[in-house]
């Protein structure tokens, strides 16, 4: 998969190509990250990025022309193929992503991701250049790159290869639209708390069927818009009644 980016700040994203399973899958050439920094388009002396909103007000924008530029620059790169590549903007304005968003898009070849910086870019460049606005949460962060990292670390997840064969069966587990269940490792007591009794038995079937009645029972407590958006199975329907009929009765 390539994902070319357009940000002003390329050197933040040493976060995804420099560690972890995003780093590994990188050196891997699984993905490659190109990026294209408006301030490498611009054409004055001091290599201006942002200009005053019209209207008046606190704050600048984004300069349009470095940023169409450094947008089209990302799509020159990667063309020469069928598909023109889709263009995403990160923003709080954008449609919350969920994960079947992720899965959609890293099926994609290619991804053009835009970074936002200062207070926005200008509406028309968003119009006219952009194909789909996305957030990852309702709160303002102070600008896209953090949120393209979320969402390249996550597309990274489902690419082949990128996981170990642990992990890649753990994901397959979360693709059920439930909350994880609850973990936990060596002490056997911490604070006086001890573990789920369950868990030391060594019986795979009970433990099976526990961490699936905690995950339904997690995702009802916390995430009741995911229980009612899951397609539970007639198990799935028991160990949930159990559960809240446990819950009530405490
Ligand atoms: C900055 C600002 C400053 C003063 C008054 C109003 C203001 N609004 C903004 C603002 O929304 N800036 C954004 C910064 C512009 C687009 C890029 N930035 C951004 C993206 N912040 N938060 C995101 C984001 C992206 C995806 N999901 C959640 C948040």
């Amino acid at each position: 998969m390539q994902l070319s980016i357009v940000t002003l700040f390329p050197e933040m994203f040493a976060a995804i190509s420099d560690w972890g399973i995003s780093g590994r899958a990188v050196k891997q050439g699984i993905v490659t990250l190109e990026y294209f920094n408006p301030r490498d388009y611009t054409m004055d002396k001091h290599r201006t990025v942002d200009d005053k909103p019209f209207g008046g007000g606190p704050g600048m924008l984004m300069k349009t022309e470095p940023l169409v530029a450094a947008i089209n620059a990302a799509r020159g790169v990667i063309a020469g193929s069928i598909e023109p590549a889709k263009v995403i903007y990160l923003s709080p304005q954008g449609r919350p992503a969920r994960n079947q968003d992720i899965v959609e898009l890293a099926m994609l070849e290619k991804l053009i991701l835009v970074c936002g910086r200062y207070q926005g870019i200008d509406n028309r460049v968003v119009e006219s250049e952009i194909d789909e606005e996305l957030s990852i949460g309702d709160f303002v962060i102070s600008g896209g790159e953090l949120a393209a990292m979320a969402l390249i670390d996550a597309m990274i997840r489902f690419q082949p290869g990128a996981l170990g064969a642990d992990d890649s069966a753990q994901q397959d587990s979360f693709a059920n639209g439930l909350l994880h269940c609850p973990e936990y490792t060596r002490p056997q007591k911490v604070n006086g708390q001890g573990v789920p009794e369950v868990l030391l038995s060594g019986d795979h079937g009970a433990i099976r069927s526990w961490r699936l009645k905690q995950s339904l029972g997690a995702t009802w407590l916390k995430r009741p818009d995911l229980i009612e958006a899951a397609e539970l199975d007639q198990e799935q329907q028991e160990l949930l009644e159990q559960f809240i009929n446990e819950y009530q009765s405490q």
